[in-house]
């Protein structure tokens, strides 16, 4: 049978054979002890290009949120984030298991929060109350399928956090999606956070890894926290390799993925009975609305399979498809070929 077009997760990369190559030959050492070349210029590179003091790696997008929650909270204090956004709803609790916080969450205009509604959402000095002390953001915005936090919005954030003590957090996952959209470099975005996290094995193509940037003292207490989470790898140059080869070679290249993604938006915006506005397409992340067909998504995703196309349901009516490297315009037309054949 023929190669499915995977189109669940920008997950699902495999790392080219030229990435491949690079790792093989990587100089490696023992990362607890500090002592991996490969690990130590990734983290460099990373802090540069992000224009912070320092990197730590580790081994999933997951872990890079949960460290940095962890890094920057007291149990019993509260996190505001989006209602919809990963940290708090597809981290199996972590934030309350491992941090202690409560969430406050807040729902978001595309996942999208403003700086007026924060406010109003902060606690106010009372022994009552849980004390705020850290907000987490998302950009892009998986569950709005990939939509850029407009910079305006996070700097008016920022003065809110400066003003009232908070600490911030972005969840940046997919941070290199946003900046090639947006054309803002991710320096620019990171200014306005303590800490970031963002992801080597989603867009970029890597087959694991993530980063969280920060203050060196944030990153040390990190590198504490990461030891007594497990996280603490050996010689990982092999997999930092990939990671550097990533950042060097794969950012630019995402302007393709948005342009599959948009296409793909168009043509399920043409089929009669799909909800979607395109211009709600901003990056490599395309949802859509099954409800006008008469068919549920789980049964929409199961036809596509059998026609070599995976998706993903994300609600009963609501479907996931997400652009990425191993993703080819032919292939984008070829999915929407299975899509009308599914409908007809
Ligand atoms: N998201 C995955 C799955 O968890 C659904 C995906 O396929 O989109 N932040 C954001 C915004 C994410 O989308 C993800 C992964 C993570 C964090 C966690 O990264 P990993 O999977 O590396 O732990």
């Amino acid at each position: 049978m023929e190669k499915p077009i995977d189109l669940r997760s920008d997950t699902v990369t495999k790392p080219s054979p030229e990435m491949r190559r690079i790792m093989t030959e990587a100089e490696v050492g023992d990362d607890v002890f500090g002592e991996d070349p490969t690990v130590n210029a990734l983290q460099e590179k990373a802090a540069g290009l992000l224009g912070k003091e320092a990197a730590i790696f580790v081994s999933s997008g997951t872990m890079a949120n949960q460290l940095a929650i962890r890094a920057q909270t007291h149990h019993g204090d509260e996190v505001i984030a989006e209602k919809g956004c990963h940290t708090v709803n597809y981290e199996a609790g972590g934030i309350a298991a491992l941090s202690g916080v409560l969430a406050h969450t807040l729902r978001g205009r595309r996942g999208v929060l403003e700086a007026q509604q924060i406010r109003e959402a902060i606690r106010p000095e009372d022994h009552h109350f849980a004390q705020t002390r850290l907000i987490s953001l998302e950009n892009t915005h998986n569950g709005s399928g990939g939509s850029v936090y407009p910079l305006v919005e996070i700097v008016k954030i920022r003065e809110l956090a400066e003003e009232k003590g908070l600490l911030m957090h972005l969840d940046g996952a997919r941070l290199f999606n946003a900046s090639v959209a947006s054309g803002i470099e991710p320096r620019e975005y990171a200014r306005y956070f303590d800490s970031v996290a963002f992801c080597l094995s989603k867009g970029l193509g890597c087959p694991v890894g993530s980063l969280v940037v920060g203050s060196t003292k944030l990153i040390d207490t990190v590198h504490r926290y990461r030891k007594m989470f497990g996280g603490g790898m050996r010689q990982v140059g092999i997999l930092a390799a990939a990671g550097i080869y990533a950042l060097e070679h794969n950012i630019s290249r995402l302007k393709e993925d948005h342009d599959n993604a948009k296409e793909l938006a168009r043509a399920l915006h043409a089929m009669e009975g799909l909800t979607i506005n395109p211009d709600d397409v901003e990056t490599n992340i395309v949802i859509f609305d099954v409800a006008g067909t008469g068919m549920d998504a789980p049964s929409v995703v199961e036809h596509l399979k059998q026609r070599g196309v995976l998706m993903l349901p994300v609600s009963q009516n609501r479907i996931r498809a997400v652009t990425h490297m191993d993703v080819s315009k032919k292939d984008i037309d070829q999915a929407i070929e299975a899509i009308h054949q599914v409908f007809s």
